[in-house]
């Protein structure tokens, strides 16, 4: 449902402490003096960036353990899905074909299948977890270096590492938050440092994927296959290649969606929080400068 609201509608924007939104109108929350914090309705702050909003008020994001644990069952579908080549059986199903070569008569197994999460905050934590727990080889990729490494993962830190990471990576995955550094970073340089054969997997934002070049990677057959949640522009165009491509799988959005009653009780605490003066869990606080 979309609910517009005309400007001599908005009534008495001094009355406005605690802004709920996600994409804002330019201008609005700029004229509403008494404003406390602004809440994103996600748990991604981008849309919120780059909209010369009122820095000085804290910006809080959604962290909702059903959200996080439907991101992580849904990235552990779309590795098995790539690891154990479910796409092309389903295609041999539609062509009729009993085909026992498409694994190459030989299973990978979990612990022989490196993945690499790019972003280990809330959501790469707990897909880092999840396939940890089910044996897969782990790496991840974050701006800051660990001091203390999640035992069992392989920390790479910072763009310098981004290389070796990536040549260590069968399965791809970007939880990153989309920030000026991060846009774009799923590009043609990235592809050609994963081995051949690799698969992406993409549920952050649409912004940061290059998608002429995981193309060009698919079409030269140097990337296997990618499952994709995000696209810039949402809805995807029907114009765009990607929806016949047969070695990409189209998501629209879904793979964690928002759980409506428990991120409303959140962004209620919160503003029960900022209204009496009260800290927010410093989670939900996100970094203007750093951009998530
Ligand atoms: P967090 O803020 O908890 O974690 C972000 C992670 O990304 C951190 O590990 C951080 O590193 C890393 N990171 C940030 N910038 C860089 C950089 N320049 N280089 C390398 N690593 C970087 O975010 P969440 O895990 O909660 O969410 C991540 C994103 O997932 C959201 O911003 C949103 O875009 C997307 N999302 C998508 C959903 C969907 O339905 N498709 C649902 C929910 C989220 P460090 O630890 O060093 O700070
Ligand atoms: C989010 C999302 O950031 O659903 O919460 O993408």
């Amino acid at each position: 449902m979309r609910v517009q609201i005309a400007p001599d509608e908005l009534g008495d924007l001094s009355k406005v402490e605690f802004a709920i939104c996600w994409n804002p109108p330019p201008g609005l929350l700029q004229q509403c003096p008494n404003l406390k914090a602004i809440q994103s309705m996600g748990a991604g702050v981008d849309s919120l960036l780059g909209l010369d909003l009122p820095t000085h008020v804290p910006l809080l994001r959604v962290i909702d353990p059903l959200m996080t644990e439907r991101m992580a069952t849904w990235v552990l579908w779309a590795v098995i899905n790539a690891q154990r080549r479910c796409d092309e059986y389903a295609a041999a199903q539609a062509a009729g074909r009993w085909d026992k070569s498409i694994e190459n008569y030989r299973n990978v197994d979990n612990a022989e299948l490196r993945v690499g999460v790019m972003g280990l905050g809330v959501m790469g934590g707990a897909v880092a977890d999840t396939l940890l727990r089910l044996g897969y080889a782990v790496s991840a990729w974050t701006r800051m270096p660990r001091a203390a490494p999640p035992p069992g993962v392989a920390c790479h830190a910072g763009r310098a590492a981004l290389r070796d990471f990536a040549a260590g990576v069968d399965v791809l995955v970007c939880l990153l938050p989309l920030t000026p550094e991060t846009q774009g970073i799923l590009n043609a340089e990235l592809f050609g440092w994963l081995p051949r054969g690799a698969a992406v997997i993409n549920a952050a934002r649409g912004k940061h994927l290059v998608e002429a070049d995981l193309l060009a990677a698919l079409d030269s057959g140097h990337l296997r296959s990618a499952t994709l949640d995000v696209f810039d522009p949402e809805p995807l165009p029907p114009a765009s290649r990607l929806w016949a491509h047969p070695r990409v799988r189209i998501f629209p959005h879904v793979s964690a969606m928002t759980n409506i009653e428990t991120a409303v009780a959140q962004m209620l605490e919160n503003r029960a929080a900022v209204l009496s003066r009260r800290p927010v869990p410093q989670q939900l606080v996100a970094d203007w400068e750093a951009g998530y």
